[in-house]
């Protein structure tokens, strides 16, 4: 019999749609940016949630929302699972989100079962996985992880030109005491990270759950390439210097290149400014981002080799110059076998197809592999959209995949 007992698909909807009414965009998907007032709504909001399902509820120095559902012994390292509460722009109400949701309903479950775990149940809410304000992904999970965000919280900016700092201090937040949130790694026996798979895999196999083994590495640069502003009609081509002939030479290169390695690997320039964006004026300049992913190591290796080739011979070309600064650089990562094997257990018993498989999408989970056994499980996302306004997932598929998660916490 195919159940997600003892998991409310019902109250997973209420919360997500509820969470879902914080945002910048309303009627043109979900908006909610780090430090902004969609976000401080989403907090509170989480931490009423959180203490209404009887969590010891805190919003930690990095802007991270914690649960602790107590275990009988409060010494045994803990069982931890979460997932991030900001999105993209214009993205959908399901990313993250359903994790978060996903996490609190399996706390509010073993309340209502009456079952009171070994070790500690930690619900978290991840601040600013997305990275899309300020060109940085996982603030919230560096900041549990200890990793030195300091210069990096000075440095990155939005379009605005704010500081992470500054976004920060405009939340009331001390930038100086970020330190403050990192876990102590030893007392954390696990993390689990339910999320919609964002791909098209789970959708067109019709399985209803994947096991997450993997996740693809990425590596994130933004190139600009400098020209001159000239009249775009009476300058000779071998004198102009086009900052767009450049870099759509380059941006050409980066999807032929990853179609001719043929195993995986995905590359695209989701950002791209001209300036100064004049029908009659040869480009001065062109920022855009260079975004490769994949499982393998080699293949972002010759990525990176081949944008650098290809920037210095179209530059030559176009007499144009160009910097490219590293933005990202995230190695692929195995997930927990013995995790996964319990996940599969769960499946199997509760008659939910499923397939083991690779997240194409980066995580707060692939950074979090590095301290402690970590697993994901995935709910189809239809059609494999995501990242957009019609991202969509099933209330009753993230209430399967909650329930073999459940089975994993319980079982731990
Ligand atoms: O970009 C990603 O893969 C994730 O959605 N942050
Ligand atoms: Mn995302
Ligand atoms: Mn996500």
């Amino acid at each position: 019999m195919k159940s997600y007992f003892p998991i409310n698909a019902d109250r997973i909807r209420e919360d997500l749609e509820a969470l879902a009414r914080f945002n910048s965009t309303p009627g043109e998907g979900v908006t909610r940016l780090p430090f902004t007032k969609e976000a401080r709504e989403a907090c509170e909001f989480l931490k009423e949630r959180f203490r209404a399902a009887g969590l010891e509820t805190r919003e930690d120095a990095i802007g991270n929302i914690i649960g602790v559902l107590p275990g009988k012994d409060r010494e045994l390292p803990a069982a931890a699972m979460g997932s991030h509460y900001d999105t993209v722009y214009n993205g959908g109400m399901f990313d993250g989100q359903a994790g978060v949701i996903s996490a609190l309903e399996i706390a509010r479950c073993l309340r209502e079962q009456g079952i009171k775990l070994e070790r500690d149940f930690v619900v978290i809410a991840f601040n600013d996985e997305e990275g899309v304000r300020f060109h940085r992904s996982y603030l919230g999970s560096y900041g549990i992880l200890g990793r030195d965000q300091q210069q990096a919280i000075r440095d990155y900016k939005d379009r605005d030109g704010i500081s992470i700092r500054e976004a920060m201090m405009s939340w009331d937040m001390d930038p100086d005491r970020i330190s403050e949130a990192v876990w102590d790694w030893k007392k954390v026996r696990a993390f689990i990270e339910l999320h919609i798979e964002q791909g098209p895999v789970l959708d067109s196999e019709g399985l209803e759950v994947g096991i997450v083994q993997s996740v693809v590495g990425f590596r994130r640069y933004m190139v600009t390439v400098h020209g001159r502003a000239d009249h775009s009609g009476t300058t000779p081509m071998d004198l102009r210097s086009d900052a767009v002939d450049t870099a759509s030479r380059v941006i050409a290169w980066m999807g032929d290149f990853a179609r001719s390695l043929n195993d995986g690997t995905v590359a695209t320039a989701g950002y791209l400014r001209v300036e100064p964006c004049v029908e009659n004026i040869v480009p001065s300049s062109c920022e855009f981002s260079a975004e490769v992913r994949s499982e393998h190591r080699e293949s972002l290796d010759a990525f990176t080799e081949g944008l650098k080739k290809m920037l210095r011979e179209s530059a030559e070309l176009c007499k144009t110059g160009f910097e490219i600064v590293e933005k990202m650089d995230i190695p692929p990562v195995k997930l927990s076998r013995e995790l996964c094997d319990r996940l599969e257990e769960s499946c199997r018993s509760r008659g939910f197809s499923h397939k083991r498989m690779h997240s194409g999408a980066g995580h707060d989970a692939q950074e979090i592999a590095s301290a402690c056994e970590t697993v994901m499980i995935f709910a189809p996302s239809r059609d494999g959209r995501s990242h957009c306004r019609e991202e969509w997932t099933d209330f009753e598929d993230i209430a399967k995949a909650a329930a073999a998660a459940y089975d994993l916490v319980t079982g731990l």
